[in-house]
């Protein structure tokens, strides 16, 4: 008692809080230690290690991340490892659970990492990054040092993560280092410009603009972006340009930003960093699992893109592919169902249990004695199976072939499938056949019903963003600037796997032109085992494409009006059986806002600075010569 009164008697009054807190873990089943690893250049990268206490002789699983290494590795508060490493990449039931050393790492620049943040971090000592350092060095430079550093390894790393944590293990698969045994890159952003992130075809994705504030703008993400609407679509409206959007918030603040806005075609800059391209240069040595979503709103592009590049160098099949019904890391958790649509069984879980598993411990495990995994295994959207097969795109492991079948656009809003190979399209004599919209850059068809919600990953506070893809499409085919073609009932079930391609016939009155096209599955009218789907529009494969890259994505060019003219583009991967009873549509129009900026439909030198003036009506036309082409398994036509 004496003592205490004599601490109350004391001037000025000590503080409550020790000078160093020493937290009580000895009952952990885990030990944490953060360490700052130095790289080649002398920046030093926050890096926490999480060590079963168990362990001996356990190999590594490497997160490379910006989104917060000590957040990543302390979701729960808990003595448990496999409770604490709930969340965004963490696989708690493969990495924790398997026994496997934890590490995740913040990349140069954000949180506890020294050194500046680059969001596409060119090649070092390519045109865009003279420096001796990029995310192939620092996952080098990282790998030695946890090689050597951690006693209670085997010295063998894996390297794994989904989107930016999935564009990290392909970076660490240029010139790898010796103890980088395995990388799995999840849905993963490869192309910024052609069909991941930042563009799709030369369209602006507008709504990333809230993601490079919050990423770029601050090392810790502490600016926020803020709505000044409801509605996103009244947010983007508003503002007018993209460009001028990014003055209102500030984003122009942003090096990253002046880079996208400086770089609005598929030049050097774009092409230099293509991580598919970079790899197809390279052996494969390491192998490698690729994660692709059916519906990923993001990244659907990478991993397949990724595949066909390094595949054709696969001497000793260490290329493996796993294509599942996700959303946008969807494998990372419970993917019975995405929206409405469901699965009949939890594919997350699956890949999980059954494929991810297996091939880490395979690779990592000193023992090395699980089951070898099929190369690709693909869950088949539609009759909701899994497929193991060879390589891909393969229909089924022997005896069906894919083969390209036409589904071409007719008279009536009809829609016709035939078997035989599409021949190319040429300009036709007026006289052909089409039908016609105006495409209003004042009332641009939204990418969803309004009100739109922002961007964002909070179900509780109504962000359904990761899951918008299989939103149903009735409402755009109720509207006058949407096409809609549609096949009869289906009598038997059509099967597709692998990519379709859009081939148009289309002219404008405008000299640019924006051109969407949706591949969907119209459920039949009425579906007793779940009646909100009855007559539902599921999207199965969709892209937009930038008018004024017709002839080049390297140069825009502005487009002869009212002139029919071919323009050709992949849609994104798919593996689905329309099931009979089901019909086959098409959608066409000319915005898909707000997620991508709209085109102003006069051609100007740079759309992120279009003028108010400059957004002008224009009639489309889309000719009856209109295709796509589709990756038919031919044994399930009739
Ligand atoms: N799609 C996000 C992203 C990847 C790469 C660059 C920028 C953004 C992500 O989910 O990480």
């Amino acid at each position: 008692a004496g003592a205490l009164i004599s601490a109350y008697a004391q001037t000025p009054l000590p503080g409550e809080t020790p000078d160093e807190f020493k937290a009580p873990v000895e009952s952990f089943d885990y030990i944490k230690r953060s360490v700052m690893i130095p790289m080649r250049d002398g920046v030093k990268l926050n890096t926490v290690i999480v060590i079963p206490r168990k362990a001996r002789n356990a190999p590594m699983l490497l997160t490379r991340t910006p989104y917060n290494a000590a957040d990543m590795t302390s979701h729960a508060e808990s003595s448990q490892m496999d409770v604490m490493l709930q969340g965004y990449d963490n696989l708690p039931d493969v990495i924790a659970k398997g026994g496997y050393i934890r590490v995740v790492q913040d990349v140069r620049g954000k949180y506890g990492s020294e050194g500046g943040y680059v969001m596409n971090r060119p090649m070092a000592g390519s045109l865009f990054n003279s420096s001796e350092v990029d995310h192939s060095t620092d996952a080098w430079d990282t790998i030695e040092w946890l090689s050597k550093n951690v006693p209670e390894s085997n010295g063998k790393v894996g390297i794994i993560g989904g989107s930016y944590d999935g564009f990290t293990p392909l970076m660490a698969l240029v010139n790898p280092h010796p103890a980088l045994k395995v990388a799995v890159p999840m849905n993963p952003m490869v192309d910024g410009w052609r069909g991941d992130d930042w563009f799709h075809h030369g369209a602006f994705r507008q709504i990333n603009m809230a993601y490079i504030l919050e990423q770029v703008v601050t090392r810790r993400n502490d600016a926020h972006w803020f709505t000044s609407h409801y509605d996103d679509y009244d947010v983007f409206i508003r503002a007018g340009s993209a460009g001028e959007l990014a003055r209102q918030r500030g984003v122009e603040q942003s090096g990253f930003w002046r880079k996208v806005v400086a770089h609005p075609a598929y030049d050097a800059f774009w092409q230099s960093q293509a991580v598919d391209k970079i790899l197809a240069k390279q052996p494969v040595t390491v192998p490698t699992l690729l994660v692709h979503g059916l519906w990923d709103a993001e990244d659907i592009y990478g991993a397949i893109a990724v595949y066909k590049a390094i595949k054709p160098n696969d001497k000793d099949n260490k290329v493996f592919l796993a294509i599942g019904p996700w959303n946008h890391g969807g494998q990372d958790g419970d993917a019975s169902k995405l929206g409405p649509i469901k699965f009949n069984s939890d594919t997350g879980l699956y890949f999980r249990e059954q494929i991810l598993m297996p091939f880490l411990d395979r690779y990592l495990k000193d023992d090395a004695s699980a089951t070898p995994i099929a190369p690709v295994n693909a869950f088949e959207t539609g009759t909701n199976k899994w497929r193991a097969l060879d390589s891909w795109p393969a229909a089924c492991t022997t005896g069906c072939v894919i083969a390209p079948a036409t589904l071409r656009l007719a008279a009536n809003a009809r829609l016709n499938l035939t078997n035989s190979a599409p021949t190319p399209l040429a300009a036709p004599a007026q006289k052909n056949a089409y039908d016609e919209y105006i495409s209003d850059p004042a009332k641009p068809v939204p990418f969803r019903q309004r009100p739109i919600p922002p961007f964002g990953y909070d179900e509780a506070k109504g962000q359904t963003w990761p899951r918008w893809l299989v939103d149903d499409q009735r409402e755009a085919s109720g509207r006058t600037d949407v096409l809609t073609y549609t096949t009869g009932v289906l009598t038997a079930p059509v099967k597709i796997s692998g990519e379709p391609v859009a081939h148009l016939l289309a002219s404008t009155s405008g000299s640019d032109a924006d051109w969407v096209v949706k591949l969907i599955d119209v459920y039949p009218d009425q579906v007793a085992a779940q009646p909100e789907l009855g007559g539902y529009q599921l999207m199965i494969s969709a892209d937009i494409f930038r008018g004024r890259y017709r002839e080049s994505p390297v140069t825009a060019k502005p487009i002869a009006a009212n002139t029919p003219l071919p323009y050709r583009f992949a849609l994104p991967t798919a593996n689905h059986v329309f099931l009979p009873g089901h019909r086959i549509m098409v959608q066409i129009q000319s915005s898909w806002f707000p997620l991508y900026d709209r085109n102003p439909q006069t051609f100007v030198q740079n759309i992120f600075y279009a003028q108010p003036a400059d957004y002008k009506k224009a009639t489309q036309r889309i000719y009856h010569d209109s295709y796509i082409a589709l990756p038919l398994v031919s044994a399930t036509v009739r």
